[in-house]
């Protein structure tokens, strides 16, 4: 399909091929998009580069959204290859490596929270606010990721539930704000993936079980069929959609007792 022909795309937040980022960069890669790349640190650049190569991308740019400064640096390197920008995505998010670990109360500072979410909410009102002269006299749309530990407890998550119940409601108040000038905002909500990020988290392989046995559709779902979602959502074809979280989890969300055939 081609429903990104024509449509230069920022992606934020590739660091190996499973993140979800990348499962987006191929489907977009796909649908026709324009794509850039940014990576977090030098640390990262070489493997984002020769992925990013492989999709057919040639445009790679540090951004570390901890910073304002690189934040508008990116968008002003961007400005020297592309008239202008059609959509961001924002696949960012982190904590502390200790708050995911134990009792909510016990586990949770005030230095975590605060870095939790400036990474992971902040940042995407960063962005929004750089890429904003950038979409301008086009129908943009801006899209983030989230996790359903936003609205309901999930043990270990503990500040991260909080950082995404930030970032969904952010989704809410940019959907008005960048609405005025013609723009979309909205979030996927994934099911687990063993990505980077998880590959940190105690017992994760017990949780993607527990999971694939409790949802709908009998399995987990993958970062390509996050990022098909996350084509459509960018795309035209999603014209009527803002403000809005779409859960791209096989239905784990709306269950509360599975089909009581599972194992666990
Ligand atoms: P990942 O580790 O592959 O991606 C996280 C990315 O965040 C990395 O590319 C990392 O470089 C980047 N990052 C972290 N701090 C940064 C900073 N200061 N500046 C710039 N980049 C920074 O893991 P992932 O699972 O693909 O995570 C992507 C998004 O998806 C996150 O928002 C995560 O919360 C969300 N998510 C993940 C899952 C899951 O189970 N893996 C489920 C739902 C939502
Ligand atoms: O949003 C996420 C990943 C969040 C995350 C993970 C780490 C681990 C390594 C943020 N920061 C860090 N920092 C590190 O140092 N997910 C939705 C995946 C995830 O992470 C969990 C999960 C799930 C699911 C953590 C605990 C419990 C469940």
């Amino acid at each position: 399909m081609n429903l990104l022909k024509n449509k230069n795309i920022l992606i934020v937040g590739v660091a190996n091929k499973h993140s979800i980022a990348s499962g987006i960069a191929e489907s977009m890669a796909e649908n026709g998009a324009n794509i850039a790349l940014t990576y977090q640190n030098d640390r990262l650049k070489e493997n984002v580069t020769k992925l990013g190569e492989s999709w057919g991308v040639d445009t790679f740019i540090p951004c570390d959204v901890a910073s304002d400064d690189e934040i508008k640096d990116a968008f002003s390197t961007l400005s020297s290859s592309w008239d202008g920008v059609d959509a961001v995505i924002h696949a960012v998010g982190f904590a502390p490596r200790e708050e995911l670990d134990g009792d909510f109360l016990d586990a949770t500072s005030r230095e975590g929270f605060s870095i939790a979410h400036d990474i992971s909410s902040y940042s995407f009102i960063g962005l929004a606010k750089a890429a904003k002269p950038f979409m301008a006299g086009r129908q943009g749309s801006l899209l983030t990721l989230s996790y359903l530990g936003s609205q309901m407890t999930m043990p270990n998550y503990n500040v991260m539930g909080l950082a995404k119940a930030s970032l969904e409601a952010s989704v809410r108040y940019l959907a008005v704000s960048m609405g005025k000038h013609g723009h979309r905002v909205n979030a996927i909500s994934a099911g687990p993936i063993k990505t980077l990020a998880a590959s940190g988290v105690k017992n994760f392989r017990k949780m993607l079980s527990y999971n694939a046995s409790r949802t709908p559709i009998e399995r987990n779902i993958t970062t390509r069929e996050v990022g098909d979602a996350a084509t459509f959502l960018s795309s035209d074809m999603a014209s009527g959609i803002s403000g809005e979280i779409l859960y791209v989890d096989g239905g784990f969300n709306t269950t509360a007792m599975g089909s009581l055939e599972e194992e666990t």
